[in-house]
């Protein structure tokens, strides 16, 4: 029987992603794609699912859409690249941003293609310090999809955007870090027990207030000041209506930790 493309753990209140096509850098197929919009829905259902942590099995992240799938097939006229954006990896990009709980990216390799704009879509990520970041679709004569052309330049600027985009130069994990691209890059043999215990530590605390903060974050891009200072009105009004808020703030008057529920 053929490998699962995506293997599912859930333990603790994280939901572990792990693409699982080490043989090919963990790079997208139909059926991967497929497993990992069910798991993310399942995600987004679950309450008792109040974080997740991506990874790629082996030595690469992953390696962005398998070229393999996706070539020109001789006699059947060109593919419409633009059909499998639309199918699969905007709905992707999106699901991991409108999930309203906090997603963890653990780069373990290469991260290439449709692979580095996953991997920008987490909302936490961690990369190995060998790793890197591949803009590869000028090596293939593509332009950067996956959200990587509004990602790289509000994170790393317009400069190194445009310059990572039209050279497909790798960029290294620690360079990425000190870019502002990823949040930070650690020791290979750290990286899992990092990433593991900071999805878990997000999972114990106020996930609603948490999926709230990450939507105020996503929309201020898209805001002038005066509509993001009435967003933030209305979320802390949501968040301060619930279980977890109280629980807080008695937690820090008792002088002990909060056990937060998520509500
Ligand atoms: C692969 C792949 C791969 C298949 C490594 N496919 N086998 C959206 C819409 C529709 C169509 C087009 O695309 C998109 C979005 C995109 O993501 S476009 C960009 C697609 N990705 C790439 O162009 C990256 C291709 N891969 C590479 O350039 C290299 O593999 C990198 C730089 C990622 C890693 O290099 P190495 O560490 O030297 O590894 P390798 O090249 O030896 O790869 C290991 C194996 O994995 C190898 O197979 P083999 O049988 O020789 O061991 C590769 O063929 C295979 N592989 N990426 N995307």
């Amino acid at each position: 029987m053929a490998e699962e493309p995506l293997l599912v753990e859930i333990a603790e209140g994280v939901a572990t992603l792990t693409l699982n096509r080490p043989e090919r850098l963990n790079a997208f197929t139909t059926a991967l794609h497929e497993a990992l919009a069910t798991a993310l829905d399942r995600a987004s259902r679950e309450t008792a699912i109040r974080a997740v942590l991506i990874t790629g099995a082996g030595r690469g992240f992953c390696a962005g859409q398998d070229l393999a799938e996706r070539k020109p097939v001789p006699g059947q006229g060109p593919r419409d690249l633009g059909q499998s954006l639309e199918r699969y990896y905007n709905p992707l990009i999106r699901r991991l941003r409108d999930l309203e709980k906090p997603v963890v990216a653990a780069v373990n390799g290469v991260a290439a293609g449709a692979g580095a704009g996953l991997a920008f879509a987490c909302d936490i990520v961690i990369a190995a310090q060998s790793a890197s970041f591949i803009e590869a679709f000028s090596r293939i004569g593509l332009v950067p999809d996956a959200g990587n052309t509004w990602f790289l330049p509000r994170l790393a600027g317009s400069a190194r955007a445009m310059a990572v985009a039209l050279t497909g130069e790798a960029v290294p994990a620690v360079q990425a870090a000190a870019w502002g691209l990823i949040w930070k890059a650690v020791p290979d043999d750290a990286l899992m027990t990092e990433a593991r215990s900071l999805a878990a530590r997000l999972a114990q605390g106020p996930t609603r207030a948490l999926g709230l903060a990450k939507r105020a974050l996503n929309r201020s891009s898209a805001n002038d000041l005066d509509a993001q200072l009435d967003l933030e009105r209305d979320l802390q009004r949501e968040a301060g209506l619930g279980e977890d808020y109280h629980e807080g703030v008695a937690a820090f008057l008792e002088k002990r930790p909060a056990r937060f529920s998520g509500r």
